[in-house]
């Protein structure tokens, strides 16, 4: 049954007053209605072609649940519940599709070992992602078609290419891309999966041309086609390998020049990517493909920062490969993962003058 959305005004209150939320209330502790929400956020119970250790698929319901736990006057960017940000309820058809298309990733991987994967089972998970894309890339037209800002809360990174994809049609202009990952993502067809989590920036820049620049920070492990292919996209990409911010900072360069230099390479409109990987494990131990190094929880907020200090216009984000951790109760993860949505939702609410 369809959960009773709280009256807008009366659930704005309640967060202005800080009334402690109740154990089964949405995002922050409200329900807001979407259809009058500032910022919509779309979740995706996705993690059918995650190749080391699923559970991100959880990600959207262990973040709700960890965002009561939030102080709503948040240092970076102020009142950020003030711009109303709704959480749309989970898809339990696309939870279903996750599920069986899981199993028969599985097989896939499992007989990739052995030879050769069967033809059918790789066919149904690239028609069910391709189901996710459309759901993702519908929910997000009715958002924007409101004029209200889209987002999407993963789930594995294959979870944002339909919103990308809207975005795209929307912004002929163009518009960049920052990218926070441990991973490039720029891997074509991983394992045959045609919009695997690992091919995400590659499927983006084949297919979307609005997209004019991608800057990809925090990156450390990757594979010579994902770097081969970077360095084809000439100017049209540009990266900030984890090594090398490390040396210029053991060097004596501030974390401020560098996040300027980051940011000077981004266009005026600009999508933020967060995987959460892009931090340092110790902020996400659970998350799908762990690397030690990587960005700290107040690198990559300064960076947020700068980037709403520039006067740049966010035009939508995704938050994903945040994994619950498997023993529950006072999940880290969640915890960390909720903190980053909601600098996330921050920056796009300044950015937009929401707040
Ligand atoms: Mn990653």
């Amino acid at each position: 049954m369809k959960k009773k959305l709280d009256d807008f005004a009366v659930s704005m209150e309640r967060l202005e007053r800080g009334t402690p939320p109740s154990e089964d209330s949405g995002f922050l502790g409200a329900d807001l209605d979407p259809e009058q929400a500032g910022i919509v956020l779309i979740p995706s119970p996705w993690d059918v072609t995650t190749s080391y250790r699923s559970g991100t698929s959880r990600g959207p319901e262990a973040i709700i649940a960890a965002s009561h736990q939030l102080d709503l006057d948040d240092g970076s960017f102020g009142k950020v519940y003030r711009a109303g940000i709704a959480f749309l309820p989970s898809p339990e058809p696309i939870k279903r599709l996750n599920t069986s298309l899981r199993i028969r990733a599985e097989k896939v991987m499992a007989d990739l070992g052995d030879g050769e994967a069967d033809p059918g089972d790789l066919g149904a998970v690239n028609e069910g992602s391709a189901t996710l894309n459309r759901h993702v890339r519908n929910c997000a037209k009715a958002i924007l078609d409101r004029g209200a800002v889209a987002a999407v809360v993963g789930g594995d990174h294959a979870s944002p290419l339909g919103l990308v994809h809207e975005l795209g049609e929307r912004n002929p202009d163009g518009f960049g891309i920052l990218h926070f990952d441990a991973h490039h993502d720029l891997r074509r067809a991983y394992e045959g999966f045609e919009f695997s989590h690992a091919s995400i920036f590659y499927n983006v820049m084949e297919t979307v041309p609005a997209v004019s620049k991608l800057v990809q920070v925090g990156i450390r492990d990757f594979c010579e086609e994902e770097r081969d292919y970077m360095e084809a996209l000439g100017r049209r990409g540009t990266v900030f390998y984890q090594r090398e911010i490390f040396k210029r900072k053991a060097r004596g360069a501030s974390w401020d020049s560098i996040c300027n230099d980051i940011v000077s390479n981004l266009p005026d409109k600009v999508y933020v990517s967060f995987d959460i990987d892009g931090l340092d494990p110790v902020c996400c131990p659970s998350t799908g493909t762990p690397v030690p190094g990587g960005l700290s929880f107040d690198e990559a907020v300064y960076l947020l920062e700068s980037l709403a200090e520039s006067g740049r216009k966010v035009i939508g984000f995704d938050l994903c490969e945040v994994s619950p951790d498997p023993a529950g109760e006072g999940d880290w993860d969640a915890n960390v993962g909720c903190r980053v949505l909601y600098k996330l939702c921050g920056l796009t609410a300044v950015s937009r003058k929401l707040i």
